[in-house]
Order: structure tokens, then sequence, then C-alpha cells
């Protein structure tokens, strides 16, 4: 059976997704969304009871391949979710009338690097013309204030924006299914590390209109993963909290109406960084769940 307390590698993911797909198809199914550069498929996995296109939730792991412990967490929170239906009352009031999607390994090629060639490898596996350094960060690749400072032109940089907003096949992909499904109502995209949860914008100085709504939820969520272990989060924007970043996931997704948009970074603070011990994994998975189920609960009751 899978050990949610290792680390795997791409097929071990795309296995035990099929597994958890056939064991619970009543409640989870996987969906393709796109293919990366390298051709690797890219998938979400979706639980649903029922209904079309009901006010949906979207969580993202491993945009940046070396963050490890993000893509294991996506698996456990994966597992968790298929668990706690029936369960958990909370769980199974949000999944009678909303969706769920969940995209585990959000840079397939990355992910697929790291384990072969560079555990440090953080950017896509796209050549840029011009230049023989590859792949562009997928956080810096959204249409949002796109060119902007807080991003690199320079295809060798770890921040290189690429070419144009949506180079990327692993950012297009979002992008065509959230404006697809149009009802999304909360977006989650989890980075590693240093242990923040951050709301839009990175882009601009300028506050958002639910400003004091996304900091005090971001509270409350920081509050209730505290509980666990006593891991501390700060919490607030992303240009204030951590640095000005233009073309992030959020800030686009914000931008598209979805209210509740943020971006944790989970552990450590730096001691191991992107390097966490697998004896983390699911003290970290089950932290994040609480914070992440806050913000799911909130988006549930404030639709
Ligand atoms: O620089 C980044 O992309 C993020 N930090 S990381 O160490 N994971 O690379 C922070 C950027 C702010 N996050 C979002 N706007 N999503
Ligand atoms: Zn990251």
């Amino acid at each position: 059976s899978f050990d949610y307390a290792s680390y795997h590698t791409l097929d071990e993911i795309y296995s035990w997704m099929d597994m958890l797909v056939s064991e619970q198809s009543n409640l989870v199914s996987k969906i393709h969304i796109g293919s990366t550069f390298e051709n690797h498929p890219i998938y979400v996995l979706k639980f649903s009871t029922g209904g079309t296109k009901r006010p949906a939730i979207w969580i993202d792991t491993g945009i940046h391949s070396r963050e490890w412990v993000t893509q294991a967490s996506g698996i456990w929170m994966a597992k968790k979710l298929a668990t706690d239906y029936g369960k958990d009352a909370i769980i199974t009031s949000i999944l009678n009338e909303m969706d769920i999607f969940i995209e585990i390994v959000t840079n397939p090629d990355g992910f697929y690097f790291t384990h072969t060639q560079n555990r440090m490898w953080r950017k896509t596996r796209s050549t840029n013309s011009g230049s023989s350094c590859v792949g562009v960060d997928p956080n810096r690749n959204w249409d949002v204030g796109f060119g902007g400072a807080g991003a690199s032109s320079n295809p060798c940089s770890e921040t290189y924006r690429g070419s144009h907003a949506n180079s990327e096949s692993e950012v297009k992909s979002i992008v065509d299914f959230v404006k697809s499904h149009g009802n999304f109502k909360a977006f989650i995209s989890i980075h590693s590390y240093s242990q923040m949860l951050l709301y839009p914008y990175g882009y601009t100085k300028t506050p958002v209109a639910d400003q004091q709504e996304l900091h005090n939820l971001a509270k409350k969520a920081t509050d209730a993963l505290s509980t666990l272990y006593g891991t501390s989060y700060r919490y607030g924007n992303i240009i204030d909290t951590i640095y000005q970043s233009s073309g992030c996931t959020i800030d686009w997704t914000y931008n598209q109406g979805i209210k509740y948009s943020y971006t944790f970074e989970l552990r450590d603070t730096g001691r191991y960084g992107f390097i966490l011990p697998a004896n983390q994994i699911i003290p970290t998975a089950q932290e994040t769940w609480l914070a992440v189920k806050t913000i799911m609960e909130h988006t549930y009751n404030n639709p």
C-alpha cells in the first residue's frame, strides 16, 4: 500500500491517483487538463458528489517542482478528503454543495527533473529561443502585471517570466480550465518554504478590495494551523509580507473574481528549506489541512 510518509516519483504519484479514483469512483475522478512541454499529462483530481459546475474550490501543489513537501501534502490532503466525506460534518456539508479540485503535480516536467537530474529545479523545462538556459518560472507567467517588477526577463534567471504571459502549458492549462469552469470561489496555491499564508497582491501595493476579510480569514486559518504542533505562520498580502512578484498565480485568480485566493508557504523557515525530511510530511500536511479547511468552510458559508 501507499506510504504517505515518503516522497514519491511522478510515476508513483500518477499510479496512486488511479488507485484513489478506482477505490472511490463515486467521489473522485481524474481530469486531463493538458500536456507539458515534454509531453507529460497534466491531471486534476475532482471531488464531487454530483451536479454540474457547482461552486468550486481549487488547490494546487508543486508548481515549483523542488518544493516536495507540497506535492506530498497534496497527496495526503486528497486522501484525507476522500476518507472524511461522510464522516467529518464540515467536509460532508461542503462536498454536498461544492466541488473540490486538486492539482498535485502542477509542474510535471520540473518534478521529473528533480528526481532524475537536479533536486533543486524550480522552473518548467521548456526551451527558450536564443538562450541555452531552460525553463520559465510558472509563478511569474500569469497574465497579471506581466513584465513588471518582481520577475526577470532573463531566461537564465530562476524567476524568468517567459516570452509572454501564459507561454507555459502548465499555466495555460489551468487558465483555460478555470475560465471555462467559471464558478471557482476559492483558489489555494501551495508553495514552500517560509511558513506564510499570503493573499493578493504581489504585483502592486494597491490593496485588494477584500483586504480586511482576507486578512481576518488568514489570521483565523493560521491560528487553526498552529493549534496542532505550535507551528507559527506570518500572514498578509504578498508584496508587504514576502516580496514584490509580478505574474503570480493568485493575483490572476483574484482579478478573475475568485475572492478567496491564497498562497501558502509551508514548512520550514530555512533549516532544511526545500529538502524537508520525510518525517515532516504528515505533520506538515495535517497542520496545513486545518488552515485549508478554515478557508474552505468560510468559502462555503460566504457564497
Ligand atoms: O517567489 C515565489 O514564487 C514564491 N516563493 S517561493 O519560494 N515558493 O518561490 C512567493 C511568491 C508569492 N506567491 C504567489 N503570488 N503565489
Ligand atoms: Zn514556490
